[in-house]
């Protein structure tokens, strides 16, 4: 059973690499590329100077959307030859000062589109060195097979919080990824990058890929516990900022959300089970939600 059924890359074997461990790493864009994608980094000031940021989590709209539509011009052409027939969401700048807190934790991306016939696909492109010192990239290969769920703003159930720290301590492997490579993955899978203690600034260029013409969607938590899903337009990542409720069109309402506690057993059963060969790997579900408590869907 394959986590998706759209095909994502234009190379199969490529496709099923990506179906299995969630990730690939791939060559794509020479030093002009990468020069040009760093000139737009140096050319729009963020304001922030401390600790980790992504453009899109500024409140300055302006900022944002400059920043996605010079980067996607320039970093979304080469990924698009690898892409099969997907388009991109958004882009943005992942930034690591060299001071503050640079540690980013082990999380899932959200929801960008309907997962019931796959997720998005974060492109993630670092545009200056990164090795163990500015805080390499961790995975766990192939949680997007039984790590799914609503994942949204502000902030979402995570069943994983308690065993985070075991999970990266013993499970997650680290994936070099130089300039010049773009490391395509599943927004499902889990991911984690350690502090930047090189003393310098650490620039990686992000983009969320979605199967052309697909549903924007966002998800989100009020206080209340109960979560809102919206179809939103293209430009909504540039234009929502975090903590507000999303403008779009509602198309789920649920008075409560809960994603069940995941314990070490339970991961390491799920894993084990994913990462034998010929694996059958879980159903993919509707909007993949663990626990719908009440409903209120169109
Ligand atoms: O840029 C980073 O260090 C983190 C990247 C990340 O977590 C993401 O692209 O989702």
């Amino acid at each position: 059973m394959r986590s998706h059924d759209v095909r994502r890359l234009r190379d199969r074997a490529l496709d099923r690499r990506l179906d299995i461990d969630g990730y690939v790493v791939v060559r794509v864009a020479d030093d002009d590329t990468i020069a040009r994608a760093l000139d737009v980094y140096h050319r729009f000031d963020s304001g922030i100077d401390d600790g980790y940021y992504a453009s899109i989590h500024s409140t300055n709209r302006r900022y944002k959307e400059d920043v996605d539509q010079e980067l996607r011009q320039i970093v979304w052409p080469p990924c698009d030859q690898i892409l099969h027939d997907h388009e991109c969401l958004v882009a943005a700048m992942m930034v690591k000062p060299p001071t503050g807190s640079t540690v980013v934790p082990v999380h899932q991306d959200w929801n960008t589109i309907d997962e019931s016939r796959g997720a998005g696909l974060t492109c993630w492109m670092p545009l200056t060195p990164i090795t163990r010192t500015e805080g390499l990239m961790r995975v766990l290969p192939g949680s997007h097979h039984y790590l799914q769920g609503l994942r949204g703003s502000p902030g979402f159930p995570n069943p994983y919080q308690d065993i985070a720290e075991r999970i990266d301590a013993e499970l997650m492997i680290d994936v070099e990824v130089q300039v010049g490579e773009v490391m395509i993955m599943d927004g499902r899978v889990l991911h984690t990058t350690g502090p930047n203690e090189s003393g310098r600034t650490r620039v990686a260029a992000y983009m969320n890929s979605i199967p052309r013409g697909a549903q924007p969607l966002h998800f989100y938590r009020r206080e209340d516990g109960g979560v809102e899903g919206y179809r939103v337009d293209r430009a909504f990542f540039t234009s929502f900022n975090i903590g507000e409720r999303p403008t779009g069109e509602l198309f789920l309402e649920l008075d409560r959300y809960e994603r069940p506690t995941i314990t070490m057993p339970d991961l390491l059963r799920m894993h084990r089970a994913t990462r034998r060969p010929f694996a059958r790997r879980p159903d993919r579900q509707l909007l993949a939600p663990d626990r719908l408590s009440s409903t209120t869907a169109t």
